[in-house]
């Protein structure tokens, strides 16, 4: 007997996030249908390897465009939906805040009142945000920690959460949320602060960059590695029951102890480079985030392996590689 194939939808496809979690679900054997918000230069950098893929198919839709939604979903009937797309900037989405929540929190709306109708059985992961713990600087962070937001965007991912677990009890939809901290890579975002040091540093060291701008250097995050987190979303949606989980390190480190690491790794003096551009500074900024992973891994069987120094040498060694060719 032939197996039907699996299908997920992916809205973000083109993130860092996306871009994973779609080779992730190809390499098992899923059917991967993409969504991707027309922009007038070219974003698809990040799924250029597999775009060829006969089982990967790229759409044009917008979170804040219904009509897109419901046709994909209509067109697709996928068995999985994750909805990835955001505007994800926490300092940004002070300036555009109407858009963040547009597109955060009314867009995910959107989606659920098209899933509900649509595919009903569908099993719906929602990328929640540590950031909705904002100031709370409860350590460690977990499912049950109290959320704090501190921005239009936390506040935004709050409203998406709580729309989750609404639909999830008052329709009994099979939906769950990754509370997941901070998750990097080389294929972040480079006004991310990791990337924007491990690019600094690689273009430095190739003599094609003079100095390293930074805001506030005392904030602490909580740095994974999104290769690894994307295999977590997943996971969560094999599972019986739809659930809430934090996915984290469970370690926390400041903007100036990751900037020094790079450095030091890049063997060059941080305090030579490094500046301090007070325009970089938030309005309202999170000071502390540190999550508790235990629940995903004993649900789950999810555990973090990319620690701090690993993920900055990652995250370097690809920029040093990548401005070499340039
Ligand atoms: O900032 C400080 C900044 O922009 C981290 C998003 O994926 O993770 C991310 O949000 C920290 C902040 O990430 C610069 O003030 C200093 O304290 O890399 P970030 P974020 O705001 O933590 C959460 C979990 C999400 O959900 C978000 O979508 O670094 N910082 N100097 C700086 N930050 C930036 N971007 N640029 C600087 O020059």
């Amino acid at each position: 007997m032939k197996i039907q194939q699996k299908v997920a939808f992916i809205t973000g496809v083109t993130g860092q996030d996306g871009s994973y979690l779609a080779e992730y679900l190809l390499e098992l054997g899923y059917k991967v249908v993409g969504m991707k918000r027309r922009t007038s230069i070219i974003s698809t950098s990040r799924i250029d390897e597999i775009y060829s893929n006969p089982n990967f198919i790229l759409e044009y839709g917008n979170m804040s465009d219904s009509s897109s939604l419901w046709n994909l979903l209509n067109k697709h009937k996928p068995d999985e939906i994750y909805n990835l797309a955001a505007q994800s900037h926490v300092k940004a989405s002070f300036e555009v805040s109407e858009e963040t929540l547009d597109v955060v929190g009314m867009g995910f709306l959107k989606l659920l009142n098209a899933a509900k109708e649509i595919v009903p059985k569908a099993r719906i992961y929602q990328a929640s945000s540590s950031e909705m713990f904002g100031d709370n600087t409860e350590c460690p962070q977990n499912e049950n920690t109290k959320f704090m937001p501190a921005s239009p965007y936390a506040c935004a991912k709050v409203f998406a959460h709580n729309l989750a677990n609404n639909y999830r009890t008052g329709y009994g939809m099979h939906i769950s949320c990754g509370i997941l901290e901070n998750h990097e890579s080389p294929r972040r975002g480079e006004t991310f602060v990791t990337r924007k040091i491990t690019m600094a540093a690689a273009r430095i060291k190739l003599g094609l960059q003079e100095k390293l701008e930074l805001g506030n250097l005392y904030a602490k995050r909580d740095w994974g590695y999104a290769k690894e987190y994307v295999v977590a979303m997943h996971k969560m949606l094999q599972q019986e029951n739809p659930e809430d989980y934090v996915i984290a390190t469970g370690e926390s480190h400041s903007v100036e102890e990751f900037a020094k690491t790079v450095f030091e790794y890049a063997e060059l003096d941080l305090n030579k480079y490094l500046v301090i551009n007070p325009r970089l500074f938030r309005v309202h900024e999170v000071p502390f985030l540190c999550g508790d992973y235990s629940k995903a891994k004993a649900k789950l069987g999810w555990e973090p392996k990319i620690r701090f120094k690993e993920l900055a040498k990652i995250m370097y060694d690809a920029d040093l590689k990548l401005n070499s060719k340039s």
